[in-house]
């Protein structure tokens, strides 16, 4: 089997993303950066083979994978140890729940080229565009940080070990922050982010930690 290839870039929260569960599962894999600021992704020979000309793309088994949430769904059955997502059916609706709140409401809308647009043709300051960040930040955040209060959690939403939950949380808190969107009353997302960023997994896979970081 060959070695698998990431393509990604440092500070693209999906990659960050891919990194944490490759190296969660133990996989060694080749981190081939993509430059989004000079538009590498929009290159004909990338987008021939990833058709959505996004971050990451994961070369494996002879295949081209796009979309973070299904690779890592795919990663997780391709490679079940350790399961991002138990095996009981209610333990996984709980991760899903809010592993797709963050990936769905929050990326989606608050992702690069929907940033550009408000900029360019739109108009608007990066102040505004800051204040937009952070309101669809906190529109999804806070319900999550109460449904982590109502489930009682530690350091991990269940059990001793990140799941898909974790695994989607701590690349969005990295970009909070980088936004400086107020944590403060967020105790349980930020015991939980704490306790994450303190496994090598979660080290290596920072963003300041690849060689594309500047
Ligand atoms: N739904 C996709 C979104 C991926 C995505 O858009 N990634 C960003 C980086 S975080 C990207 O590649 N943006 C392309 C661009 O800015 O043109 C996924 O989860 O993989």
């Amino acid at each position: 089997m060959s070695t698998m290839k990431l393509y990604g870039y440092f500070r693209s929260s999906t990659s960050y993303r891919l990194r944490i569960a490759l190296n969660l599962k133990g996989l060694t894999f080749e981190n081939i950066p993509v430059d989004l600021r000079t538009g590498a992704n929009a290159d004909p020979a990338f987008t021939q083979r990833n058709p959505f000309g996004s971050l990451p793309m994961l070369e494996a088994d002879g295949r081209d994978r796009a979309q973070s949430m299904a690779l890592l769904e795919w990663l997780d059955e391709a490679y079940p140890d350790p399961a991002f997502l138990p095996k009981d059916i209610e333990a996984r609706y709980t991760i899903r729940e809010l592993a797709y709140g963050i990936a769905t409401e929050i990326h989606a809308v608050n992702n690069l080229p929907v940033l550009k647009y408000l900029k360019d043709p739109l108009g608007h300051t990066q102040d505004v565009i800051d204040i937009w960040y952070r309101h669809w930040l906190a529109r999804t955040l806070n319900p999550v940080e109460a449904r982590l209060a109502q489930l009682k959690t530690g350091d991990f939403l269940r059990g001793d070990a990140p799941s898909l939950f974790e695994i989607v949380l701590i690349p969005q808190l990295a970009n909070a922050r980088r936004f400086n969107y107020d944590l403060s009353h967020s105790p349980h997302m930020t015991r939980i982010e704490a306790a994450c960023c303190a496994l090598p997994a979660f080290i290596a896979a920072h963003p300041d930690n690849q060689p594309d970081a500047q």
